[in-house]
């Protein structure tokens, strides 16, 4: 829009005439003085119109005025341009909005869920609900930050695969032209197929679980962050999964997260302590229960200082066909999750990388290695030690804001209920 100013940038115009674009966000009428508090990607500003106008909340407006410091009494310490207003002259409105089915001026948006969530683009305007998405950002951005700089390329993996990854009965099965094939559960297999190729890769990819359960904490498609990397140990992914998770988090810059050493447990060691600090027992089971992760992260930072903690050595049993046994115990495996404010926001593990021992644990896992063909390819021709990670986006976000719904922060939340709308309309 030629000559637009951003909101914020009229802190520097005071005395000067602007023309700032953008949402009406509030309207309050004093008697003959029109009030608007306008928004736009910047920032938001209040306008004062002397002359009656038919504005309502989401207008789309251009409005031209001068820009005049607030008097003293009337000055808003909780907005950056607080100590200023626009006083307007003239209006063009680009966009008329219908009456909004809810207030959104308020200093909450005071909605239930559904609600929520049924008026998604108009919720996803309201301030604080599109500060998630920022920080959402972020995460992601942080995330790409440090994969680069551990040097994995960034790699885009099909979400159609003619095989379920991570096993289980949750998977989308989808019409492929005249056959059936899978949404893929991760990018576990492509990840894998490309440390041959560029040893170090990272991905961004969606991950479609047709999880049956409705939880605050599964979605049906969710994003996951992954790292894969050829030549490791499990030591290394250990310090590298460390790694990414706190350089992700400490991107945000959000001040509130325990940074301490990460402790590290195994699964036993985590019941240990568990059945050590409350009395509950469940020292033979084969995953820590949501109580369980709760508690051991209640513990990491009060002994620790830390808001995160690295649980290792899950029963082979329970972990998908590509973990590696533990060779000292082959009951258990090399596998790791990361826990942070009391969720899993991490998964992973080293990798069987021998091809033999690959083909088995497929068929010890009740599948066909015929339906693995080009994932077996890369193990057939030459695959170093590896292994990698997967963190949950949707988890992140959740738990460093404090939300109590994952579908709070996903943009457009699916889940046995919901594409977009609800299915039971
Ligand atoms: P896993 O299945 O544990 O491992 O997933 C890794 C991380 O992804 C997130 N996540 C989910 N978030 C929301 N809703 C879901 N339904 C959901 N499922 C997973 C979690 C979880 O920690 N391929 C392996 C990873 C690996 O070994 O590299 C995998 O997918 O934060």
């Amino acid at each position: 829009m030629e000559g637009r100013s951003l909101i914020l940038d009229c802190n520097n115009k005071i005395g000067e005439k602007v023309k700032i674009c953008g949402w009406v966000q509030v309207r309050r009428d004093h008697g003959k003085i029109l009030f608007l508090d306008v928004l736009d990607r910047s920032g938001i500003i209040q306008v004062v119109i002397t002359d009656k106008q038919d504005l309502h909340p989401q207008d789309v407006v251009c409005i031209e005025g001068k820009v005049n410091k607030r008097p003293e009494n009337l000055v808003n310490k909780n907005i950056p341009t607080g100590e200023i207003e626009i006083s307007a002259e003239n209006i063009e409105v680009l966009s008329k909005a219908e009456e909004l089915p809810f207030d959104m001026g308020g200093k909450e948006l005071d909605l239930q869920l559904p609600t929520l969530l049924d008026f998604r683009s108009l919720t996803l305007r309201y301030p604080k609900v599109k500060e998630i998405f920022r920080v959402q950002a972020k995460i992601l951005e942080g995330f790409r930050k440090i994969a680069k700089e551990l040097d994995c390329v960034e790699i885009v993996v099909p979400e159609i695969a003619a095989s379920s990854t991570e096993g289980g009965a949750e998977v989308f099965k989808v019409d492929y032209f005249d056959h059936k094939a899978f949404l893929t559960q991760s990018p576990q297999l492509y990840k894998q197929m490309l440390v041959p190729v560029f040893e170090r890769v990272f991905t961004i990819a969606h991950a479609f679980r047709a999880e049956p359960s409705v939880t605050t904490r599964h979605l049906a498609v969710a994003t996951q962050m992954d790292c894969e990397f050829g030549f490791v140990d499990f030591e290394d992914l250990l310090d590298l999964l460390e790694k990414v998770g706190s350089e992700t988090l400490k991107y945000t810059q959000d001040g509130s997260i325990a940074f301490g050493k990460i402790p590290r447990l195994t699964l036993r060691e985590t019941q240990e302590i568990i059945f050590k600090e409350t009395g509950r027992d469940n020292r033979k089971e084969k995953d820590l229960t949501p109580q369980d992760e709760v508690d051991i992260c209640n513990w990491a930072l009060k002994n620790h200082k830390s808001d995160l903690v690295t649980i290792t050595h899950f029963p082979t049993k329970a972990k998908p066909f590509y973990t590696m046994p533990d060779p000292k115990d082959p009951q258990y495996s090399l596998s790791y999750d990361l826990l942070f404010r009391g969720v899993e926001i991490m998964s992973g593990s080293q990798r069987i990388n021998d091809y033999e021992q690959l083909v088995e644990s497929i068929i010890s896992h009740g599948m066909d290695p015929k339906n693995f063909e080009m994932y077996l390819q890369a193990f057939k021709y030459g695959m170093p030690p590896e292994g990698g990670f997967s963190f949950g986006l949707e988890r992140m976000t959740m738990h460093l804001l404090g939300l109590a719904n994952i579908r709070e922060a996903s943009l457009f939340p699916r889940d046995m209920e919901r594409v977009d709308v609800r299915l039971s309309k």
